[in-house]
């Protein structure tokens, strides 16, 4: 799964991916300080598999992971070539999930592009510049799908461009349908990606999310990463005391992390394999087909069944020989859909 985030120039973009991937992307206060793409790496933190790898004595246990790209700021104009102009786009349109960061922290010395602090109207700013963006793309395909032969795929594909033109161009975000998803997903369009709102705040002053109603209303998760890179010797529960007195989420950056999960529909299954045991992300639905070619092509290809214990079984009967016997264990073939805490053996030739 990757994550791209979004955001004006100097909003915290680059510390905000330091602090998920303790990564060391440059930070500045001078804004387009990210010039190229920073891309890490984020472990999904896991009970469950740490309750697996209690139980089984893997010598490995390997989290979900969520790749992060962090890329340079957009500003109002972009598409026409202001700021660093738009083309660094490109590094997040295989992304799955937008992060939309918006700055409501104030300081006199770090410049805010737009002179003011103001989220709602950052965030208008940017998402106009993403529409752009995608319009310039979509415009493109419609020109030459409309001279090109109309197969039944291609006339799918000329009505789901023509209804993202129109909802770009009143700047909205496209609703699609699964299979309109489907047949432009190849065209990494931004707006059609879920999105996620977080708001970087002040590390002195309580978080008023009235000052940004608009973005407030849509799920968003206010953090302060100044707060947090002053608390790197705090006990857990000292972090949790200050954010809530500063009106921040209690979980920090890290709720990123599940909100992510979430957005996507996402859920995890486990597999269990020599000395390793290890977490997958998949989205909702996925059956145990496509489980098995996720975790190796092979596998897939070579699917004769599945057996299935949910974690819950597993923990509750200490190991697989006590699932086995209390009748714990199903045996499901390739339509079976996995639920999230699956442990997974494909048995495969
Ligand atoms: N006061 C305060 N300063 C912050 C906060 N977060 C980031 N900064 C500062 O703001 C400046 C910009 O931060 P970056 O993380 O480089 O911002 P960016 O969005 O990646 O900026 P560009 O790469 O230029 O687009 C730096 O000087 C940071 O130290 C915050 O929560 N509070
Ligand atoms: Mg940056």
């Amino acid at each position: 799964m990757k994550v791209g985030i979004v955001g004006l120039p100097n909003v915290g973009k680059s510390s905000l991916f330091n602090l998920l991937t303790a990564g060391s992307a440059r930070v500045d206060l001078y804004p387009f300080t990210t010039i190229e793409q920073n891309i890490g790496v984020v472990l999904v933190p896991d009970e469950r598999l740490d309750r697996i790898a209690q139980i089984l004595k893997p010598e490995k246990a390997s989290p979900a992971h969520i790749e992060f790209v962090d890329i340079a700021g957009l500003v109002r104009g972009a598409s026409a070539g202001e700021g660093l102009g738009n083309k660094f786009l490109g590094h997040i349109r295989e992304a799955d999930l937008v992060l939309h960061l918006l700055r409501a922290f104030s300081a006199g010395d770090i410049p805010h592009v737009l002179d003011t602090v103001d989220p709602d109207r950052d965030a208008a700013v940017v998402e106009a510049e993403l529409a752009i963006a995608d319009l310039a793309i979509v415009d493109k395909r419609l020109e030459h799908i409309r001279k090109e032969p109309k197969t039944p795929e291609q006339h799918l594909l000329l009505e789901a461009l023509e209804k993202l033109h129109s909802a770009l161009t009143r700047g909205e975000r496209p609703a699609q349908s699964p299979e309109e998803s489907r047949a432009t997903r190849e065209l990494g369009l931004i707006m059609p990606k879920p999105v996620i709102y977080a708001v970087n705040c002040s590390d002195t002053e309580p978080a008023d999310p009235s000052r940004f109603a608009a973005t407030a209303a849509r799920t968003s998760l206010l953090f302060s990463a100044a707060l947090e890179s002053g608390m790197s010797d705090f006990t857990d529960p000292d972090r949790v005391e200050m954010r809530r007195s500063l009106n921040l989420a209690p979980e920090g950056p890290a709720g990123i992390v599940t909100r992510c999960f979430d957005a996507l529909h996402l859920v995890r299954f486990y597999t269990v394999k020599g000395t390793e045991s290890r977490a997958w992300a998949a989205p909702a639905g996925t059956t145990a087909l496509e489980a098995a070619f996720m975790i190796h092509t092979d596998i897939g290809n070579g699917f004769i069944r599945a057996e299935v214990v949910n974690y819950r079984d597993l923990v509750a009967c200490g190991d697989f020989h006590a699932c086995r016997d209390q009748g714990h264990i199903k045996v499901e073939g390739k339509s079976y859909v996995v639920q999230d805490g699956d442990v997974l053996h494909v048995k495969f030739r």
